[in-house]
């Protein structure tokens, strides 16, 4: 312990904070890009690592931990990493039984049916220090690995995000047994979404105060709410997490670390996510031209990051460079972190993924150069 607390103050400086200057708005010798999901199935050195470790067991191990995010930093000209981890620690730190299925994906052993088994299900003493422990180690341990090459990036799942996991067990498409909270148990449902609020805040800066430089929000349940439930059920806690990450690293003089809202197929509250404290919104891939203008337009101190559909990298390597171009000219390249629209997929063409940095660096050091 006392020797982490000792590394952690003797973090190498920063080389590369391209995406800690775009958060601010700064001029830019090139746009900086990362991928969601960057370390994972598509990369061979991945799967070798996965044939011998379980991904919890990954997750859990510090040095196994390092060692997978900084994989795609061998191969690519990335300007940041980010940790590897799940949304699902979560639910798991507070005691739920979460298992990775081959070829399925997160299975839950007993999901909350109904709002009595919030009881039996979960335990509301657990603390996010104590229980998630490893992940702030690994995030120490991989700053220091990354010797300053960029940023390290720490996440959490949002709320409705991981209530909906706890309700419905598994993956799903139109998520109605966690949706038929919302219209049943509204008490219940506003009163786990709060706990897991307090609970994720503590998360992020915990990761803060371990190494992380940025914070991404993940909401990738917003496809199953319509405008009325994510202004009820999914809005309130994000302002909520922006506002007391902001409060809690100021209260324990801690330098502020940007922070990104990605609210998946929240197309129906732009507007929202815009003006709420995020300093930097990720639109997802379905996000239309038109909308990235008028929000561009509307909302000038913002940071928008994204948003390539993550199937383009299945196109030939000119059609990639066209829609990377045209990407650039939408989003300009002040304020913008270039990235997918969503993780990519494990069948992704590793060629065309360092097409895409490398498109994206060249391309926008041409247009801000001339
Ligand atoms: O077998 C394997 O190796 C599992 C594949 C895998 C990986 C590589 C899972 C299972 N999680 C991860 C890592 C992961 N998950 C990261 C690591 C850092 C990086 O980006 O490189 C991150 C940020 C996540 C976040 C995550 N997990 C999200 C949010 C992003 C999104 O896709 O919207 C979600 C929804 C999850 C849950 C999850 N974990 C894994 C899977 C297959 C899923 C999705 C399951 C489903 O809903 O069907």
């Amino acid at each position: 312990d006392s020797a982490i607390k000792q590394l952690q103050k003797e973090f190498p400086p920063i080389k590369n904070n391209l995406i800690l200057r775009a958060c601010r708005g700064e001029p830019l010798e090139r746009v900086p890009i990362w991928i969601m999901r960057q370390a994972g199935r598509y990369l061979p050195e991945y799967l070798s690592l996965r044939s011998e470790h379980s991904f919890f067991d990954v997750c859990r191990t510090p040095a196994l931990c390092c060692e997978v995010t900084l994989q795609p930093l061998r191969r690519f000209d990335l300007d940041a990493a980010i940790i590897f981890s799940d949304i699902l620690v979560v639910p798991q730190a507070l005691g739920m039984q979460v298992d990775m299925i081959a070829k399925e994906g997160p299975r839950f052993a007993h999901p909350l049916n109904v709002p009595a088994d919030i009881k039996l299900r979960i335990d509301r003493s657990r603390q996010a220090s104590v229980e998630l422990k490893y992940v702030y180690d690994a995030i120490t341990l991989t700053r220091h690995a990354l010797n300053g090459q960029c940023p390290l990036i720490g996440f959490s799942g949002a709320p409705w995000t991981l209530m909906s996991y706890m309700i419905e067990g598994k993956g799903s498409e139109t998520h109605s047994k966690a949706k038929k909270w919302l219209y049943t148990y509204v008490e219940e449902s506003h009163d786990l979404l709060q706990f897991l609020t307090h609970f994720i805040i503590d998360h992020l800066v915990e990761q803060v105060c371990a190494g992380a430089q940025l914070l991404q929000l993940f909401e990738s349940h917003c496809g199953c709410l319509n405008h009325d439930l994510f202004i009820r059920f999914s809005l309130p806690y994000l302002r909520q997490i922006a506002k007391g990450v902001r409060e809690a690293l100021t209260r324990r003089h801690i330098p502020y670390v940007p922070l990104i809202i990605f609210a998946k197929d929240a197309h129906y509250a732009l507007d929202e996510l815009c003006s709420s404290s995020f300093d930097v919104v990720g639109l997802d891939w379905s996000i239309t031209r038109k909308q990235i203008r008028t929000i561009r337009d509307k909302y000038p101190t913002v940071t928008l990051q994204g948003n390539l559909d993550p199937c383009a990298l299945y196109a030939s390597s000119d059609d990639l460079e066209k829609m990377i171009k045209q990407m650039l000219e939408i989003f300009g390249t002040k304020h913008y972190i270039a990235n997918l629209g969503h993780g990519i997929y494990p069948d992704a063409n590793i060629d065309n993924v360092k097409h895409f940095i490398d498109t994206v660096h060249r391309i926008s050091s041409e247009m801000i150069s001339s």
